[in-house]
């Protein structure tokens, strides 16, 4: 029987994207952010989700090519797709802004993307975008146009769709015989080791197991038959399907033991999610802990990287502009804003000031990108400040 199982309140948390004019706004929006365990399935979500329409629209602040390393990243994704799979046609879910679907021109490519600033990125880029949300009535639209694809693609949004019955048969419906979808989002496994949390917010409503996956795929026809694990977003899966009756699909060693790693952490248990809860409260601790302790030396603390990610841990730690002074972001829709319930005002990046001797790492899931960056700060002692793996001074 599918029992779902609440294992964590995490409070009161506001819309991620909802990056505000002014410091007091009036009627923001906020919700209850708790985590379930499904013994069923496996999978673990938010216990409700926020309507999508406030979620993605037109206001989308997030800019997938903002990083060196994804855009290096995308570009050898892409590479290597056209060599192992040579397609002809190519889909993106969620192509944000074109980052990883501007390598198809020349073949049949096409972008889904509801939030219409960035699907205006890509259609400006002269790649087809459907400004819509992906349901399985879009993906008969499409291919009765475009017909079914080689490959589908989907970096980053799987686990941000609510129904993923839906989501998954329409993905089936839309892949040729022998075409390959690809999925890219956060390891669960790797949320629990390293007590990232933070991957947890309105957007993310799942955080998938590979065990989950299987679960639920299978069902719906599709058939897991290679993973790579990145380092990507802090931990990342990316997992390769065929259509189960595809008889020739050959099944990489990796997924049985991806799926015994899962199994010996307790994946399928909820005694592993309860030991998530205590850590996480542990961490909120300890890092409430660490603020509190460079602010009674009257030090500024900064963030670096005004992420969604960091609005979780922002939130439910309580760390608003009482703890951290500002962020520095390098995303033109952020600067000049507010962060999302905490309020914390978000300036342009141009460095780390030379009065600046703490930044909280918003943006963790890109550390290597950003020491490289700021070597000057180390040298002259700067300090970061991160909750992952467990809070401490970098
Ligand atoms: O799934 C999602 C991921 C992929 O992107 C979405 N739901 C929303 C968004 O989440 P995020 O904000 O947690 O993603 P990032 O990619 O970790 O955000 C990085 C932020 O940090 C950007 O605003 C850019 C900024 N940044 C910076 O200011 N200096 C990043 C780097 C590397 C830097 O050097």
């Amino acid at each position: 029987m599918q029992k779902k199982i609440n294992f964590i309140d995490l409070g009161k948390h506001p819309i991620t994207n909802n990056f505000l004019n002014f410091s007091n706004p009036k009627n923001e929006f906020f919700y209850n952010l708790k985590l379930i365990f499904n013994s069923e399935t496996k999978l673990v979500s938010l216990a409700k989700f926020v309507s999508p329409k406030k979620m993605f629209n037109e206001k989308y602040a997030h800019r997938a090519s903002a990083s060196k390393t994804m855009q290096v990243a995308y570009t050898k994704l892409a590479k290597l797709i056209k060599k192992e799979y040579k397609p002809e046609s190519i889909l993106e879910i969620g192509s944000n802004d074109g980052v990883f679907i501007k390598h198809f021109k020349g073949i049949n490519n096409l972008g889904v993307e509801p939030c219409k600033n960035l699907a205006l990125i890509t259609k400006k880029m002269g790649i087809k975008t459907y400004d819509d949300f992906w349901t399985y009535k879009l993906s008969k639209k499409i291919i009765k146009k475009h017909k079914r694809f080689d490959v589908i693609y989907s970096a980053n949004t799987i686990s941000h769709i609510h129904n993923l019955d839906e989501t998954f048969r329409a993905i089936n419906n839309s892949l040729n015989d022998n075409g390959v979808f690809i999925l890219e989002d956060p390891s669960l496994f790797e949320v629990i080791k390293n007590t990232s949390y933070d991957q947890f917010y309105d957007e993310h409503a799942y955080v998938f197991s590979i065990t989950a996956l299987k679960n639920i795929t299978e069902k719906l026809g599709l058939k897991i038959f290679k993973i790579e694990q990145l380092e990507t977003h802090g931990g990342s899966n990316r997992v390769y399907f065929k259509k189960l009756h595809n008889n020739k699909i050959k099944i990489s060693n990796i997924v049985s033991r991806q799926l015994k790693n899962e199994e010996k952490l307790g994946i399928n248990d909820l005694k592993i999610y309860k030991k998530f809860a205590k850590n996480i409260r542990k961490s909120k601790k300890n890092l409430i802990k660490i603020f509190k302790q460079i602010k009674k030396n009257n030090e500024l603390i900064i963030g670096y990287g005004a992420t969604y990610k960091s609005s979780t841990v922002l939130n439910y730690c309580k760390l608003t502009s009482k703890y951290i002074d500002y962020f520095l972001d390098t995303t033109p829709t952020k600067v000049g804003k507010f962060t999302p319930g905490t309020h914390i005002p978000i300036l342009k990046y141009n460095g780390i000031p030379d009065n600046v001797n703490f930044a909280f790492l918003g943006a963790w899931n890109f550390k290597s990108e950003i020491f490289k960056k700021e070597k000057k700060f180390i040298k002259r002692g700067g300090k970061f400040i991160t909750h992952v793996p467990y809070p401490k001074l970098i």
